[in-house]
């Protein structure tokens, strides 16, 4: 089928099926135009795509080989370069036109700024969104936009999507307070662990939105991303907890945002790339 808005690039190298009768179907967004410290997130799903070359597609301690999975990818989005609201109309009308044609999809989005999250959560309509992040990205507004990286989550739960946090260690008083204020929970990065997490899923209605900003990953694992910061989750622990979400929880939609960086083999690409195998892997083996 043909997408208005996005176009072909660099693809998954295993065999691929037609989005009408795909389980996973891929979409990068290559926009970083309202990145704050570090560039390059443009680059994130060509680099994550590539990352995938280093990957055995046999996942070892699942036993399942994802390549025979019903796999698509639709290709990038093309990006409106500078305006991320303009850029995520075109991510949520390319997820639609995915679900109207299989509604059964799950969309997987590569990135590209997490802004771009907002189109796809518009599309899916999911009871709740869960998160690991960094930052809370509950600001109102920043640099005058309120459509801007850090403001995702905040414009998310305007939508009336129950919101639980993972990995969090940047916010402000201001974002602290609205959490409060609207019942959003997040756990400090300190704090994380697989209970932790269990205990505030569990209670969260279906379907559930799955975002992983590449950010929440210690620094070691993830260098190249828009806006770092130390002390971050472990691999395992979130492979962990996507593994008992995906067990427990009808999921709506994922992605992996801010992977950024200039070069091929970047680790924060093969971090990403090794999460998405993992997501799929989870989710096949079920199925
Ligand atoms: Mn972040």
């Amino acid at each position: 089928m043909e997408f208005l808005y996005t176009y072909d690039t660099l693809k998954l190298e295993f065999p691929l099926t037609e989005p009408e009768n795909a389980r996973f179907v891929i979409t990068g967004v290559p926009f970083d135009g309202t990145t704050s410290f570090k560039p390059g997130a443009r680059f994130g799903p060509t680099l994550i795509r590539h990352a995938t070359l280093n990957l055995e597609s046999y996942i070892l301690d699942y036993g399942i080989d994802i390549a025979e999975l019903p796999i698509a990818d639709i290709g990038d989005v093309a990006v409106v370069a500078g305006d991320p609201r303009k850029t995520a109309d075109r991510v949520r009308e390319t997820i639609e036109e995915l679900k109207r044609a299989n509604p059964d999809a799950i969309p997987v989005l590569l990135g590209g700024e997490h802004s771009q999250t907002l189109g796809a959560v518009e599309a899916l309509k999911p009871a709740s969104y869960v998160v690991f992040d960094a930052h809370l990205d509950l600001r109102d507004s920043y640099e005058d936009n309120s459509y801007n990286h850090a403001c995702v989550a905040r414009r998310i739960s305007e939508l009336g999507v129950k919101e639980a946090m993972f990995g969090i260690r940047s916010g402000t008083k201001d974002e602290v307070e609205y959490a409060e204020e609207n019942g959003i929970m997040w756990v400090h990065a300190r704090d994380y662990d697989f209970d932790a997490f269990v205990d505030l899923v569990k209670p969260l209605p279906e379907p559930v939105y799955l975002s992983v900003d590449i950010d929440a990953f210690d620094l070691p694992l993830v260098p190249s991303t828009g806006t770092p910061e130390a002390g971050g989750l472990r691999f395992w622990d979130v492979i962990e907890a996507i593994e008992w979400l995906v067990e427990n929880k009808r999921i709506a939609g994922f992605d992996i945002m801010e992977v950024a960086g200039e070069n091929l083999g970047d680790p924060t690409a093969l971090t990403a790339a090794k999460l998405l195998f993992y997501f799929m892997g989870a989710v096949g083996r079920r199925t």
